[in-house]
């Protein structure tokens, strides 16, 4: 209670302190202003008026820039750099030549190439399932012949439809699998199809979910054209169509989309009531109303035509240059494991060849130092003597406190394999190595896919923390290779 009011107290001495520095501040600046003031009228005509515009211009550039860095980043159209096509191709070939396997990029620009001579224009349809992609275009192109599927999940391939619009464009509608029925690696082919073709038709059957919403932005990112249809309308009085298209109209304010309710028909089931009064409730084709998106994609084509193959083209770029990046980073890791087995194999044996091996395990510089230069080397990463030194360093002080743990589970690794007998010291220790090696290796790939850099400190660390995964199957690993040495150095 007590210091309740000490505190209260103090908080009033704190408020009337603050109030008179306030005051104080208040009468010397309007003094100062004041006194200003009276100066300035005393200034001759010219230098008065230079003195205020200077003070102006100085306070309007301060407001543009407190504006500037407030107002949030301008919606860009693309979110991805502009790739040049000759540049792609040189990065490609300098892959090729390194032994990276580029088959689906080759095949990606191959399919370009080909839309590109055809001149045709590809749209495809992009949506979860069951929203009605295939009605939309068996309404579209009544002769097609497409399954469509209560169900759901009815479209399980790509597949391509010609259609000649009103005004006589060649277009390719593209039928998609549904979003959530393509699983796994279909939803990768589904989003690369909709990168290949020049008009995206969004197809949804009620108002935008979150995850939909998400894929119309990472959709618009690639820069080009975007309708969303919004299917199944039926189903809606005219007041509730009008105000779904509302309340899309400015869910999209900011994008460059297109809207269009259309319902392209599907079944419903009606009752057919026959002369003797019997009943039988009987599937009847729903006439569609789709003329909304026609006239949206004719708008569209027609709106931007030139620009439509550029888009077409500088997305897929970006799809070819993900692949690209891809390609390359599986193939380093591939190359990467491959230097860390190898190094590993040559840790493991050179224990095997050692006569004493002591009972501590400490890590081979000549071979680690090797391996580490190998893998820097191979991801383009410049490295120092001296940090390969400091993280080999570092290395072996994280080793400290896990020796006897490694010694024992590579001891309980050999006697897995029956026949053994009295174990050697240094068979214990070889295996021990390959544990340490393969751990040491993985931790320097690790740390230059992470942080693109040999940082010895945090590369240690992750040194340490593989050192304690799979330790078991890692020791029964290097037994197998310790045992199949030692059997052919016997047999020599
Ligand atoms: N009420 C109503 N139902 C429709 C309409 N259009 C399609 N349907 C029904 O919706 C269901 C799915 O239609 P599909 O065309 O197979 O849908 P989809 O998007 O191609 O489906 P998946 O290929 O499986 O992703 C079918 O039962 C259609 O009859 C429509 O305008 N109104
Ligand atoms: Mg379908």
């Amino acid at each position: 209670m007590k210091i309740h009011h000490k505190f209260r107290a103090l908080l009033a001495i704190g408020v009337l302190f603050i109030a008179i520095v306030f005051l104080l501040f208040v009468f010397f600046a309007t003094q100062t202003a004041l006194d200003l003031w009276d100066r300035l009228q005393q200034l001759s005509d010219w230098l008065f008026y230079s003195y205020i515009s200077l003070i102006a211009v100085f306070a309007l550039f301060t407001l543009w820039l407190t504006v500037r860095l407030l107002m949030p980043t301008k919606f860009h159209k693309s979110k991805h750099k502009k790739l040049s096509e000759e540049n792609l191709l040189k990065e490609l070939e300098t892959a090729e030549a390194k032994g990276v396997d580029t088959d689906a990029i080759r095949q990606e620009i191959q399919t370009l190439t080909e839309r590109r001579d055809a001149g045709q224009v590809y749209v495809s349809f992009f949506g979860d399932v069951s929203t009605g992609k295939s009605s939309i275009i068996k309404a579209l192109i009544p002769d097609a012949s497409i399954e469509t599927n209560v169900r759901g999940g009815s479209t399980q391939e790509i597949a391509e439809y010609t259609w000649q619009s009103p005004s006589g464009d060649q277009l390719i509608l593209i039928d998609l699998p549904g979003r959530s029925e393509a699983a796994g690696s279909l939803d990768e082919i589904v989003h690369d199809e909709a990168v290949r073709s020049q008009v995206v038709i969004y197809v949804t059957d009620s108002d935008i979910t979150r995850n939909q919403y998400e894929d119309i932005q990472s959709l618009l990112q690639y820069g080009k054209p975007v309708i969303v249809a919004v299917n199944k309308v039926d189903r809606y009085s005219k007041e509730e169509r009008e105000a779904l298209r509302e309340h899309l109209q400015q869910k999209f304010s900011k994008q460059n989309i297109r809207l269009a309710l259309i319902s392209s028909g599907g079944e419903e089931e009606v009752i057919k009531i026959y002369y003797d009064g019997r009943e039988e409730k009987v599937l009847r084709a729903r006439n569609p109303e789709i003329k909304e998106l026609a006239d949206a994609l004719q708008t569209e084509i027609d709106s931007q035509f030139e620009t439509l193959n550029q888009l077409r083209d500088a997305s897929v770029f970006v799809l070819v240059k993900q692949k690209l990046d891809q390609a390359k980073q599986a193939y380093r890791y591939e190359q990467g494991q491959n230097i860390v087995k190898n190094s590993t194999r040559k840790a493991v044996f050179g224990a095997m060849a050692a006569i004493s091996p002591g009972t501590d395990l400490l890590i081979q510089g000549v071979i680690g130092s090797l391996m580490v230069k190998d893998i820097c080397k191979l991801y383009e990463v410049p490295v120092r003597q001296l940090d390969i030194d400091k993280f080999l360093d570092f290395s072996q002080g994280q080793l400290k406190h896990s020796v006897p743990l490694i010694l024992a589970v590579a001891g309980n690794g050999l006697k897995a394999f029956p026949g053994v007998g009295t174990l050697a010291g240094g068979l214990v220790h070889a295996v021990s190595y390959g544990i340490i090696f393969n751990a040491l290796g993985n931790a320097v790939l690790k740390t230059l896919e992470q942080r693109g850099s040999l940082q010895p400190a945090p590369a240690a660390l992750t040194f340490k923390e593989l050192l304690g995964e799979n330790l078991e199957s890692n020791a029964k690993l290097f037994a197998r290779l310790v045992l199949e040495r030692e059997v052919k150095s016997k047999e020599k």
